[in-house]
Parts: C-alpha cells; sequence; structure tokens
C-alpha cells in the first residue's frame, strides 16, 4: 500500500473530526474512512484493481468529497477531479481527454453531470458510499498500487491551447503531505479554514491533504463569502488563500463597523497561521494583513507539476515580496539564458514532489524537463523568473519570483491561464478576425484578462457589429468564467514583429496608455 493510502487507513478508527461542513456538521475519520471503503468497494465491482484507471468525481465540498477522492485510491484508480464552475464542453473534454469511463457526481450536481450520461457512466454518488465495504479486498487492490502509481491528473494551462493533464502520483502527494504539514507545524488540534477550489493542487492537496495527513480538521465552505470567511476565523486555526481572498476579506472588512471590525480582527489575530499563494501577493496586501493581525501571510511558491516547492518558514522573519527558502527534498536552479547557473533567470526545481508528466502529451512532457548538465536527474523548467533577495535577510537570500518567462501565461486570482486558449475560443467566432489576449496587472485579480479584437464584418451587411458582451457570452458557453476576458478592447490592428507575431508587450504598453488603441 503506497505511503498516502496507509497513512489514510491509519485513522481508520479515529472518532476526531475530519471535516466540519460551512453549517459546522461534523464527520469523523473513522466515518470518512468507511465511505472511503464503501466507494471503492463498489467502484471495483467484479475486478481485482482499476489499475489506474481515471475516475472523475464533481463532488461538493464536504466528507463526501474526501470519501470519494480516497475510494478512488483504495481501488487503484487515479482522481480527476472536476468542478462546477466549468461550462459542459470544458467538462467533458476534461473526461475525454483523461478516458475516463466513471464519473461519480453528488446530488447537488447531478444537473451539471446529467449531460455526460452517454459518453459516461455517471454514478451517483450516495449509493456508493452506502455499498457495503469489503476491506479485504480494498485492502488487496490498494496494495497492488506502488509509489510512483497516478494518484491524481489534474489539469493545468500552458503554453499550448487546451489545458493539460498533469500525472500526479502517490509519492508524489505523500511526500508533499509529510513535507508541508511538518514545514507549517500541522497537527490533530488544527482547525483548517477551506474555501479553496477543489480541482487545483492548492485546494485539494496543499491545502486538504496536508491537514488530513496531519489528522487535522478541515472546515470545507462551498464557496468563498468573504462575511463568511472572516465569521469562521473564529473556529479555525489555518487559513490558506490566494491574493485575491485576502483582498476580497479587506473589502468586506472595510465596508463593517467598529464592532464587527474588532471581532474579526481578532479571530484573525488568533489564528496560528495564514498563507498566501498560487499568485504573487502584493506587499500592499501582505502589509494590511499584518495591519489588522500583526503579522504578515505566510507566503510560499508552488506549482501544479511540484506542490508547494519554496515556503517562508513558519517561525522567524517572513520577507514582504519573498517566497523563502526550499522545502527539504525540494532542489533548485537558477539559471540564465545560455542554461549556465545565474543570479536571475528561470527556475529549475527537482526532487521527489515533482510530477511524473503530462497525460499521452510526451512531447510537452519531454519540453517541460530539461537534462542535468552535471549528468545528474533531469530538472522540471518551471517557466518562472526567479532571483534571490540578498537584502531581505541576514545570512541566506530568500527566492523572490519576479514573473512568468512567458507572456502567455496569466494568473488572474491564483488561476493559471492560458492567453492561447482564450484566443482559440475567440478565434471560433464568425466576427473575430484576430485577437490577442493580454494580462493587465490589477488589483483585485493581479492580472485582469483583457482580449484585444480585430473585427471581421457579420455576415449578413445588414446586422449591428458584435459588441464585447456578445464575445464575452460566447467565450462564456466554452470556458470556465474566470476565463472569459473581464474587457473586450476592438482594436483596427494588432502590433506584430516582421514574422508575423503579435508582440504582446507592445500592445500591453498600447492598451496601458492613457488613450489605447480602440
Ligand atoms: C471568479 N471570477 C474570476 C475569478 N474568479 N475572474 C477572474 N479571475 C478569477 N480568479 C469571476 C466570476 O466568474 C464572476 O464573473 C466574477 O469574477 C465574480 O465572481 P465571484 O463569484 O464573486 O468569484 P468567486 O467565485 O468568489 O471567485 C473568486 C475567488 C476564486 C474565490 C478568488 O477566483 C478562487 O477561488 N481563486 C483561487 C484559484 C486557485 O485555487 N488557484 C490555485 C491553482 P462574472 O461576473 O462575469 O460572472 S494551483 C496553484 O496555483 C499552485 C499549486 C499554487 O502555488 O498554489
Ligand atoms: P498553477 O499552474 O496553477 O499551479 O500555477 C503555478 C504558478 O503560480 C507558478 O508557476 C507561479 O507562476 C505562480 N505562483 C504560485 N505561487 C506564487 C507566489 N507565491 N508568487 C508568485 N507566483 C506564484
Amino acid at each position: 500500500m503506497s505511503e498516502l493510502t496507509s497513512r489514510w487507513m491509519s485513522r481508520a478508527s479515529e472518532i476526531h473530526p475530519a471535516t466540519r461542513d460551512a453549517e459546522g456538521a461534523e464527520s469523523s475519520y473513522a466515518d470518512v474512512v468507511e465511505g472511503s471503503l464503501a466507494v471503492a468497494t463498489s467502484l471495483l465491482g467484479g475486478r481485482a484493481s482499476l489499475e489506474g484507471e481515471r475516475v472523475a468525481i464533481l463532488v461538493a465540498p464536504g466528507a463526501s468529497f474526501v470519501s470519494a477522492f480516497f475510494g478512488v485510491l483504495l481501488a487503484g484508480g487515479c482522481v480527476v477531479v472536476l468542478s462546477p464552475i466549468h461550462p459542459a464542453p470544458e467538462t467533458r473534454y476534461f473526461c475525454e481527454d483523461a478516458e475516463a469511463r466513471i464519473v461519480l457526481a453528488s446530488a447537488e450536481h447531478a444537473d451539471l453531470a446529467a449531460p455526460l450520461a452517454g459518453a459516461f457512466e455517471v454514478r451517483p454518488l450516495a449509493p456508493e458510499l452506502a455499498h457495503a465495504p469489503d476491506r479485504e479486498r480494498v485492502a488487496r487492490a490498494a496494495e497492488a498500487r506502488g509509489e510512483g502509481a497516478p494518484a491524481l491528473q489534474l489539469y493545468t494551462s500552458g503554453t499550448t491551447g487546451k489545458p493539460k493533464g498533469a500525472v500526479i502520483t502517490h509519492a508524489n502527494l505523500a511526500v508533499q503531505q509529510r513535507l508541508v504539514g511538518e514545514a507549517w507545524g500541522f497537527s490533530s488540534s488544527d482547525t483548517l479554514l477551506h474555501a479553496l477550489p477543489l480541482h487545483h493542487m492548492h485546494g485539494l492537496a496543499i491545502a486538504l491533504l496536508t491537514a488530513l495527513g496531519a489528522g487535522a480538521t478541515t472546515r470545507m465552505m462551498r464557496a468563498f463569502d468573504a462575511a463568511q470567511i472572516w465569521n469562521a476565523m473564529n473556529d479555525a486555526s489555518v487559513f490558506m488563500g490566494v491574493p485575491a481572498m485576502y483582498h476580497r476579506l479587506f473589502v468586506a472588512f472595510d465596508a463593517e463597523g467598529e464592532a464587527t471590525r474588532a471581532r474579526w480582527a481578532g479571530a484573525a489575530r488568533a489564528l496560528r497561521l495564514a498563507t498566501s499563494g498560487s499568485a504573487a501577493l502584493p506587499v500592499t496586501i501582505a502589509e494590511r494583513w499584518r495591519a489588522i493581525t500583526g503579522k504578515i501571510p505566510l507566503e510560499r511558491f508552488g506549482m501544479t507539476e511540484i506542490g508547494v516547492g519554496i515556503t517562508n518558514r513558519l517561525a522567524g522573519d517572513r520577507y514582504p515580496g519573498c517566497v523563502g527558502f526550499p522545502l527539504p527534498t525540494v532542489e533548485t536552479r537558477i539559471v540564465g539564458d545560455d542554461d549556465r547557473e545565474a543570479e536571475t533567470g528561470e527556475l529549475w526545481i527537482r526532487g521527489p514532489s515533482v510530477f511524473s508528466g503530462y497525460h499521452r502529451r510526451d512531447d510537452e512532457t519531454a519540453r517541460a524537463f530539461t537534462a542535468d548538465p552535471d549528468g545528474g536527474a533531469p530538472w522540471f523548467k518551471t517557466g518562472d523568473t526567479v532571483t534571490r533577495d540578498a537584502s531581505a535577510s541576514g545570512s541566506e537570500a530568500p527566492f523572490k519570483i519576479l514573473g512568468r518567462t512567458s507572456v502567455d501565461i496569466l494568473k488572474s486570482g491564483g488561476y493559471k491561464l492560458s492567453a492561447l486558449e482564450i484566443e482559440e475560443a475567440l478565434r471560433d467566432h464568425p466576427e473575430v478576425a484576430e485577437v490577442a489576449v493580454v494580462g493587465v496587472p490589477d488589483e483585485a485579480w493581479g492580472e485582469r484578462v483583457v482580449a484585444c479584437v480585430v473585427r471581421r464584418p457579420p455576415s449578413d451587411p445588414g446586422a449591428a457589429a458584435c459588441d464585447a458582451g456578445a464575445l464575452r457570452a460566447f467565450v462564456r458557453a466554452r470556458l470556465a468564467p474566470y476565463k472569459v476576458p473581464k474587457d473586450v478592447l476592438f482594436v483596427g490592428e494588432l502590433p506584430k514583429n516582421a514574422l508575423g507575431k503579435v508582440v504582446k508587450p507592445a500592445l500591453l504598453r498600447a492598451i496601458s496608455s492613457p488613450e489605447p488603441a480602440a
């Protein structure tokens, strides 16, 4: 049995709460483990193991999510987490690309899962959870899975068209669970306040699995509602968020009267730990949190492909604008354009938490890794430009993230977005002749998605030209709402280089100037 599943099974008789839902109802570890055994038994049917088969789960946050997740792993499967915020075409793409056969859906998401029936076997989760567990059979199936077996397939946007499935192994998750838990001092007396989406590494592994690995309780909120989060801090010891969440917390805070602010600030001050990641934490946000709580959030750097790689330390100084130091086992190298070590350059990473590759995308996997110049193990190329900030501390300089190496990768509210994927969706519109998508710095989102469009006349000469609203609606029908451009600017032409490629930095400058090209 892998370290991940055996750690899970070791809690089979614990009555301590594993989860608490938004309304406060608790489920013990014993109950949630029992649920996972039931799901595993049902998924196995007559088989000895799912042998790495991808099982998609469309399940609301709570105890059932955890049971579904571990149920798939115990049966020898690999989890693909679907999100209710994705439109049907995107959800279908994830299931098809992953070659999933079964979709487990909780009752809340039955409507969203319904269109998948036919192409996939959609199974309501409730009867799976009620299935009589066959412990011995499940133990045999789990024991047959090694550390290198795929446990999780997470979809992540890249510099080519559609999102790709990053295959994360049992070993990757187990090492992250242990290292992050130790680095951040997690124990069974913690209650993690959790409002992150579960279809990404941050919410699923860095937050939920870390807490479960330490035997802590996770308060799983259904969505991010700032006032609800402030109120729930009372009942928590750790909060993990992305910078956009902190921004929202401050907006809600500022809208309240003195008494509420004092109560909220008191609860936030009493948290043992508040972390920030997934995007750069602006120093203004860090300092605002300090003004309320006395400390800046603990910032760390992570990626779908590696989990948390670099983190500020729990004890000792935290450096605003810096992400800290590599976790144990994480090796780093900063390289310049010539692939030689440099003070500032691309961050390469290797170690046991680095994923195994992209599902059925050997070319992209090969491009993501590079041989070690000294003949050691290959490095994963993060695509992030970093340096070490010698001015930030005494003896050891913490890492500082300077930005992405590619202008086509954007970060909005912690979600990684591919400009090319959004451009591709817009290009399908009959009145879009040319399009370029860029990320414009934004206080609330970090980067704001802006589409610059050169229009083609409507096919019906009498019809009005399409407007920004129509193009946004067109994208919304195809992609997740957070990928929909916040602004659509119509331009006469796009700046191009001699090869006819759009020069995005020039476009960004043009649209950021007081009089944008229109
Ligand atoms: C929501 N909207 C967004 C975003 N989120 N637009 C741009 N960027 C976003 N991130 C849109 C909605 O579609 C809606 O558009 C409008 O904004 C308001 O929606 P609302 O319901 O108020 O937003 P929300 O659902 O509350 O979401 C805000 C959020 C969310 C909670 C900050 O964006 C979020 O959960 N972000 C976290 C992402 C994350 O976990 N990333 C981790 C990746 P309209 O009005 O047009 O309908 S993993 C990773 O990065 C690595 C491993 C790491 O280091 O962690
Ligand atoms: P994802 O592919 O969604 O996992 O996003 C990973 C990317 O998020 C990284 O490659 C970084 O660009 C960005 N990121 C994560 N944490 C931080 C951070 N603390 N500061 C700046 N960027 C970050």
